[in-house]
């Protein structure tokens, strides 16, 4: 069984391959996705190291001269996605999105690198200094008194889950005019953000796009502004890996670490003494989105833990069997289906996962290993899974579930 997986889970990557960049599926997502590329990178290099690296050097060879590496690629025009490069104007050839998705390329390159130096020595000699530059614009431009914001749902990756709710109520979607949404027509809409998302998600995109996507402007004057502890907790992982690569390969990595000290000082600032964990706070209208999400689980992550959060954690953790559910299971608007707002994904419990082996938690990251490979071999390499009987959700033959399954998983 865990050989004819790990065939089909190869499988799945090689079929998802269009040639230097790998599409997250066939037909729903037709495109090259930041951090998708880099969980596929990850799954690559179990088998065809030199493949991995290609994947992440094809990501950077699109970073803005702001350093900012865009969230989708658009490399060759599709009609089955929506919205395209049409409606985002991002600039560049490929054109591309005007967001950014979460940093978690020098976390993986980190891993990628340290299984084989001689290998990735020429690639992550000449990724270090643009991670750098990316590491800088989020700093620049996402980062606000110390904390990580983000400037739509689609920048976090975890587009419709509860802690947005607040501020996409304060979005005005109400002249968008019509479009016809694609997603709906490639799996079921009850598994899809809804109408009224999507009206806000384009309110947000014209706003940036009215601003030629000047990210100072886009921070300072667009209509959505959230800080994100799951972004903060991962760009301040990755800074300290960043750290670690550059220290490997003799550069000076006093910036870097000062970056990791900024966020880390920060932490504490993120903290909703109400909801007893690490929260999102909506920069709009000044409240916290009270939701026990993914933010709080990835704290592991970034070296935080706190034993008021872990008692917590373990309780909504009980409540499901497949893995960490995506919105707390008790939360009013659970929904073990719906995208963010419930499902469990393979690639966040893995992103968990590495957290749990940096503060020594073996019982869970065994726990959870065992939980996501039952679910994987219950629902196939889905996009995500219903946590509470592992069956599929989403997109079918997914990259970065296969590659979590080679990597960590299975
Ligand atoms: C989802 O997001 C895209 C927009 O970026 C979409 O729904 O159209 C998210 O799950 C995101 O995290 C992911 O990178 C992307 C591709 O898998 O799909």
């Amino acid at each position: 069984m865990t050989v004819e997986l790990d065939a089909r889970a190869k499988e799945i990557l090689r079929g998802n391959d269009r040639g230097g960049y790998t599409v997250p599926t066939h037909g729903l997502y037709p495109y090259q996705w930041n951090w998708d590329s880099v969980f596929s990178a990850w799954g690559f290099s179990t088998f065809d190291l030199p493949r991995a690296w290609v994947e992440i050097e094809t990501l950077f060879a699109s970073q803005k001269a702001d350093g900012m590496v865009p969230h989708i690629i658009f490399h060759q025009v599709d009609p089955g996605y929506f919205p395209g490069p049409d409606v985002w104007q991002g600039g560049g050839e490929p054109p591309t999105s005007g967001i950014s998705q979460p940093p978690v390329a020098a976390i993986l390159a980190r891993l990628m690198w340290e299984g084989d130096r001689d290998a990735g020595r020429a690639a992550i000699t000449a990724l270090y200094p643009k991670m750098v530059a990316w590491h800088r614009w989020w700093m620049e431009h996402r980062v606000v008194d110390g904390v990580a914001v983000v400037t739509h749902p689609w920048e976090s990756g975890r587009d419709n889950c509860p802690d947005w709710d607040h501020g996409m109520a304060g979005v005005d979607g109400s002249n968008v005019g019509e479009y016809h949404r694609r997603d709906t027509g490639h799996v079921d809409a009850d598994m899809r953000p809804k109408k009224i998302d999507y009206d806000r998600y384009l309110a947000i995109v014209y706003a940036g796009r009215s601003m030629g996507w000047d990210q100072a402007r886009v921070l300072a004057e667009g209509p959505f502004l959230m800080t994100d502890p799951a972004v903060h907790f991962i760009l301040l992982r990755a800074m300290d890996d960043l750290a670690a690569i550059g220290r490997d390969l003799g550069q000076d990595v006093a910036e870097v670490e000062g970056w990791a000290e900024t966020l880390r000082a920060a932490v504490p600032d993120m903290w909703n003494p109400d909801l007893g964990a690490y929260d999102a706070y909506d920069l709009k209208s000044g409240q916290w989105a009270n939701n026990l999400g993914t933010g709080a689980w990835l704290s592991y992550l970034a070296g935080v833990e706190n034993a008021a959060m872990d008692a917590r954690l373990t309780k909504a953790w009980d409540k499901v069997r497949y893995g960490i559910p995506s919105a707390d299971p008790e939360g009013a608007t659970f929904n073990p289906k719906r995208y963010w707002r419930g499902p469990s994904w393979a690639v966040m419990n893995a992103l968990i996962a590495l957290g749990f082996q940096r503060m020594g938690h073996e019982a869970w990251d065994a726990r959870l290993r065992r939980e996501t490979a039952d679910m994987i071999r219950i629902g196939g390499f889905a996009e995500y899974h219903d946590p509470l009987d592992g069956s599929p959700c989403g997109g079918a033959n997914f990259s970065w579930t296969a590659a979590i399954w080679l990597t960590w998983a299975g």
